[in-house]
């Protein structure tokens, strides 16, 4: 497996914009990645495979050696944690900021505040900096319901647009961070493989200058 490299990369809105850098460094899917059940994909680079998985599990995979690089958003890897992980290269993509949002005009409460998002160890760090007492309930999906059911005063999601916060009566709030998509690297890999990476970090750094991902 020391001349074999794993690629996993998060199905979903990353996809596409990923693998434009990918063929930089001349690795393309041998089929089309849409009309395939499946989880494994060759290449047109004999060593190299890719993995398509949830962009949650990516940093899961690369950690553990399951994959040696990976593409995913920055807000999965904080909410992960990053450990075993390098982090070579921003990729530049699907750009978005992580921010706090609340029903339109309504002023955040004083005193303990309740926060409903699906990221949980980054909600509890932010309001932890703010010095703000929170009760973080975890969620898997459509945040945007919660403060107008009352189930929460506040969410931690991702902004892009702000259309999706807008069509629910919600507003941005505090920015907790901006987003894009890296490359990351199973530390042992990284050293032991070092040679059979190298080459398409630097191929994949080169198309992100040279915005070919644009
Ligand atoms: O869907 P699944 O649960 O499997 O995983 P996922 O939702 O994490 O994956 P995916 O493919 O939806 O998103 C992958 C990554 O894309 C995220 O981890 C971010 O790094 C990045 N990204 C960029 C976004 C957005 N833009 C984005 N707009 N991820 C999500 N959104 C969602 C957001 O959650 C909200 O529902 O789009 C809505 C907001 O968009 P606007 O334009 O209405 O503001
Ligand atoms: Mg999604």
């Amino acid at each position: 497996m020391t001349d074999t490299v794993t690629i996993a990369l998060s199905k979903g809105r990353i996809l596409k914009e990923t693998l434009p850098l990918l063929k930089a460094a001349g690795i393309e899917p041998l089929e089309d990645l849409d009309a395939s059940r499946k989880l494994v994909f060759d290449t047109t680079l004999a060593n190299v495979r890719l993995l398509i998985i949830r962009a949650t599990d990516v940093p899961t995979y690369v950690q553990y050696g399951g994959a040696d690089l990976g593409v995913t958003g920055k807000d999965v890897l904080m909410e992960h944690g990053g450990e075993g992980l390098y982090e070579p290269l921003d990729l530049d993509i699907a750009r978005c900021r992580l921010m706090t949002a609340g029903p339109v005009g309504v002023e955040p409460p004083q005193g303990r505040i309740r926060v409903a998002t699906k990221f949980v160890n980054l909600a509890r760090q932010y309001y932890a900096r703010q010095g703000k007492q929170a009760d973080i309930i975890k969620l898997y999906g459509a945040m945007e319901l919660a403060p107008i059911l009352g189930l929460a005063d506040e969410i931690v999601d991702i902004v892009d647009t702000g259309n999706t916060l807008k069509a629910n009566g919600l507003e941005p709030r505090e920015l907790i961070d901006h987003i894009s998509t890296r490359l990351v690297a199973n530390r042992a890999s990284f050293k032991m493989k070092h040679r059979l990476l190298q080459p398409i970090i630097e191929q994949m750094g080169a198309a992100v200058q040279s915005g070919s991902n644009a």
